[in-house]
């Protein structure tokens, strides 16, 4: 690993940007324990620098495992020697990202939101520009507030939709993983919609006349950044780690649930490391901060991407909430609302029972904290593009991710509590 990561960084100081050519995605699926065995020994081989897309390996369900051109043939290899099954997801992680980068936004300055094309990625300055145009374009509804810096100091900014004064809150973030690219997009959708219906569509009117609503787009401002930059494939924090080359820490792996435990690593190195203690993460004490203070917070939806499931407590505990069965009702509602604009199917349940366990996750965090209506997204898709998903995809996916988020809205609304 250290071999590997030295040649990286050489090679990211001579070219600029790291590059995936000829890596490609693999699913593979474990038939029984002695093959979920053998995958967890290959996870292990860190020379290897396999990147588990989705989470660790659990019997018959498949994992995605990106496989650096050099790793191919052992890999392959190891597979077939074992019997293992396999598909290639995608052939080249490279040729995904060429095409990716045709998408991408002009740093052209925009006049306003209406001008802001939806249909394509942005980079930090631009969702910056956008939150400012959307506040001065709309500056008695929204406002942005700065809840710390990260690391790296950049703001981290919340828009903040209200009304009134002494409402009870609303939160949703996206990219808490920066990779997750689909999600700020979103986010920023998501945020151009509220504005386009408040005292338009009276179910929203109704929950804006009632909740505020705080929305962090970039809520790993240092990650994205840096998926920009040099590694689009950068999911973690961008914190330095003390006696380890290795930089960052899972920010879904840091909160103080269940941390420390089952499914996170001790390891710098880590795509899952959980860091030194629980809140490390200036990123994440942000978050904690304000939730505490604010004091009123009734719903919290943190949105990741990708495997197109609705998650609800815990992830740290096979320990069912107590609230399991409403929860439960209520992501059917959703996932059902969110299906009917394009037909996108989503499955739901408790994180560890639907995806996998993992301890010191958000939603763990803020459900302990007293916040009910603690939910999870995995937005598109199953796997096919992963996490790059194309720019076309950007508004379908926030589309009906909004109908989904409408229901929790308004079932929050509903049974106050
Ligand atoms: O491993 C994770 O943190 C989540 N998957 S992801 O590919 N987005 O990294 C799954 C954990 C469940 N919790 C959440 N989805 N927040
Ligand atoms: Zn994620």
């Amino acid at each position: 690993m250290k071999g590997l990561l030295v040649l990286a960084a050489l090679f990211v100081a001579v070219y600029g940007k790291v590059t995936f050519e000829g890596h490609q995605v693999l699913r593979i699926t474990a038939q029984d324990e002695a093959q979920i065995n053998l995958l967890k020994e290959l996870a292990e081989q860190e020379h290897l620098g396999l990147d588990f897309w989705m989470g660790p390996v659990r019997e018959s369900l498949p994992v995605d495992v990106r496989v650096p051109f050099n790793s191919l043939q052992a890999v392959r290899a190891f597979l077939a020697y074992n019997h293992i099954q396999y598909r290639v997801m995608i052939e080249d992680v490279q040729d995904l990202l060429d095409e990716e980068q045709h998408q991408l936004l002009d740093s052209r300055p925009r006049v306003s939101t209406d001008d802001y094309i939806y249909s394509q990625y942005s980079d930090f300055n631009g969702i910056l520009m956008f939150m400012n145009m959307l506040e001065i374009e709309n500056s008695d509804l929204v406002s942005q507030i700065e809840i710390g810096k990260s690391y790296e100091g950049r703001p981290l900014i919340v828009l903040k939709f209200s009304t009134g004064a002494n409402r009870p809150g609303i939160w949703f973030d996206t990219g808490i993983h920066s990779r997750e690219w689909v999600t700020q997009a979103s986010g920023v959708w998501f945020a151009k919609k509220i504005v386009t219906d408040y005292g338009k569509d009276p179910a929203l009117t109704d929950i804006l006349n009632n909740y505020d609503i705080f929305l962090e787009i970039v809520t790993n401002p240092d990650g994205f950044a840096y998926t920009h930059s040099t590694n689009r494939m950068w999911r973690k924090t961008r914190k330095p780690n003390s006696g380890s080359s290795c930089v960052g820490v899972d920010p879904n792996r840091n909160w103080d649930a269940g941390f420390g435990g089952a499914g996170a690593s001790s390891n710098p190195c880590s795509e899952t490391y959980r860091g030194p203690s629980a809140h490390s993460e200036p990123e994440v004490k942000a978050i904690v901060d304000f939730v505490k203070s604010h004091g009123n917070i009734k719903a919290f939806v943190s949105i990741h991407s990708y495997s197109q499931m609705l998650l609800y407590p815990y992830g740290y505990t096979y320990t069912a909430v107590k609230d399991k069965a409403e929860l439960h009702e209520l992501a059917r509602k959703a996932v059902t609302a969110l299906q009917s604009l394009y037909n996108t199917r989503y499955t739901y349940g408790s994180i560890i029972t639907t995806i996998y366990q993992a301890s010191g996750g958000t939603i763990d965090w803020t459900y302990n904290q007293g916040i009910k209506y603690s939910y999870t997204f995995e937005l598109r898709d199953t796997g096919r593009y992963g996490f790059i998903l194309p720019a076309s995809q950007i508004i379908p996916t926030a589309e009906e991710t909004w109908l989904a988020l409408m229901a929790i809205m308004e079932h929050t609304k509903n049974n106050p509590y």
